[in-house]
């Protein structure tokens, strides 16, 4: 008994210390430079969202502890209104893409993210998709994510970015959002993480293990 607690005690200080020593390679992937209530992301984030009535965006940078995670906590996440669409006679569905590129070679990366998916949000299809300028795609559908109104998080692990690539794009895309007539019915997306899989992890792994070992000579 005691031997597994010193295991999972080691294995629980291995992932806080991966946590710890990963570089986010997007800038601002909390969005908190952003200002709120408005598509200004002040940071290399693109946000560009159209106003189906004319005047309200379809999905903005919002300041509130509803929309950011972790939920309850004031900050900034993105909202994708997808009430805006359709809400009005006449009014077109919403349509919105958050865009970052970032300097990145071949190799192997992680993109994980936040999702608040409210019940009722509808559109005919939201994801996270990252690429790279080499043709490598990956696309994760943000309408499969439990609708509990929760933050959960994420991710697309093991993307491989092939030769000659020269930079990552990380996209989310809400494609024809109508208004569902029922609340909730909003998404919100916070916290964006691209990393390069740390060697570093590894080596730490390590090092807990032989911790491990050296806990059980030790007896
Ligand atoms: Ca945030
Ligand atoms: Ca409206």
């Amino acid at each position: 008994m005691k031997r597994f607690l010193i295991g999972a005690c080691c294995a629980a200080l291995v992932a806080a210390a991966s946590q710890a020593t990963a570089q986010n390679l997007l800038d601002d992937g909390g969005f908190e430079l952003a200002t709120g209530n408005s598509s200004t992301s002040n940071s290399n984030w693109v946000l560009t969202a159209d106003t189906p009535d004319g005047t309200n965006l379809s999905a903005q940078f919002q300041d509130a502890p509803w929309a950011s995670n972790p939920l309850g906590v004031a900050g900034i996440g993105l909202w994708f209104k997808a009430f805006e669409g359709q809400q009005a006679t006449g009014d077109p569905a919403a349509n919105a893409t958050l865009e970052q590129t970032v300097a990145a070679g071949p190799g192997t990366y992680n993109l994980s993210f936040y999702v608040r998916h409210e019940t009722n949000f509808t559109a005919d299809s939201a994801s996270v998709v990252l690429s790279s300028d080499a043709g490598d795609v990956a696309t994760f559908d943000l309408l499969a994510t439990a609708n509990d109104g929760a933050y959960n998080q994420y991710s697309i692990n093991g993307f491989l970015a092939s030769a000659g690539t020269t930079s990552l794009t990380v996209q989310a895309v809400m494609v024809n959002g109508i208004d569902a007539q029922a609340n909730p019915q909003s998404m919100m997306l916070d916290d964006f993480f691209l990393a390069v899989p740390e060697p570093g992890a590894v080596a730490l792994a390590g090092l807990a293990l032989a911790g491990v070992a050296a806990a059980r000579r030790r007896r």
